[in-house]
């Protein structure tokens, strides 16, 4: 009974802290791609150079792909 209850426990603070984790990031003129502008609105620290970083394939917008891979490397907080 005990053991049932701390388990429990566990599973409501890791869905908590996973929610808190990631950023939402909008694609506000939905063109499939984020821009700089766009970025900033949830990265407000995020500079042009940091941008283009992110933009590996130099298309002009960063794609979720190259977000979630920036992410993964450690570049962008989540
Ligand atoms: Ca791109």
């Amino acid at each position: 009974m005990k053991t049932t209850h701390i388990l429990a426990a566990t599973l409501l603070l890791s869905a908590a802290g996973q929610v808190q984790a990631q950023t939402v990031v909008e694609d506000l003129d939905a063109s499939g791609g984020l821009s700089l502008k766009e970025l900033q609105a949830a990265y407000a620290d995020l500079t042009e150079e940091q941008f283009v970083l992110l933009d590996t394939d130099e298309s002009g917008e960063v794609s979720l792909e190259e977000l979630a891979a920036a992410r993964e490397a450690g570049l962008i907080a989540e």
